[in-house]
């Protein structure tokens, strides 16, 4: 029998910029809850300086997951995007969902400049290539809510035995408007299925 048992703790988050939807969460939520060695927990959560990664660490502090990865949707991006590096940096162009636009301010204060994932990035943009879908790595999770959450999980779980990853994802064909690139939900279900595969 394979390694069934490890943990795997994933997020999307709620819609923001007054849109109805989020694709992370929409595809997050149709993932299935095994796969390969993962068990998978679902979360949803808020798309707010630190209230997102908050709700993060209250579930893994009850899960203690082997890996922590969250997704979110990037509104300009064509492919599925493994992030590489997070930054200590909060500059908001918009309002999060509770008004707040913070302006180069830290994500923590007594944190390093930058942080690597450190889930294997390159064979999860890989796997999803294969499955022909459009992935590459992205050297920038900009310093919105995304990058809050992915930096303050780096943060906490340096040097433990919990990896934390971050994916950005295309707006899902639901979400389609003039001008904007966007993946079938079902294309961007298939490419986290894969990238979860790929995680080791
Ligand atoms: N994308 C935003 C925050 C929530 C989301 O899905 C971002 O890229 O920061």
């Amino acid at each position: 029998m394979g390694d069934t048992g490890k943990k795997l703790l994933i997020t999307g988050f709620e819609p923001f910029g007054g849109e109805p939807l989020n694709s992370s969460w929409e595809a997050v939520q149709k993932l299935p809850e095994q796969i390969r060695s993962y068990r998978l927990t679902k979360l949803r959560i808020p798309t707010v300086f630190g209230r997102g990664s908050e709700a993060v660490l209250r579930a893994a502090d009850e899960l203690s997951p082997d890996v922590i990865l969250c997704v979110g949707q990037a509104g300009n991006r064509a492919a599925v995007t493994p992030e590489v590096i997070g930054i200590n940096l909060r500059e908001s162009r918009i309002a999060d969902n509770d008004g707040n636009r913070p302006g180069n301010v830290p994500v923590c204060g007594e944190g390093p400049a930058a942080y690597f994932a450190t889930v294997p990035v390159r064979e999860m943009a890989a796997a999803v290539r294969k499955a022909g879908i459009e992935s590459a790595l992205s050297f920038s999770a900009g310093a919105y809510v995304c990058n809050d959450v992915f930096y303050t999980l780096l943060h906490r779980f340096h040097g433990t035995g919990t990896r934390v990853g971050f994916i950005h994802v295309p707006p899902a064909a639901e979400q389609a408007k003039e001008g904007r690139v966007c993946l079938p939900l079902e294309d961007i279900v298939k490419a986290l299925t894969e990238a979860v595969g790929a995680l080791g």
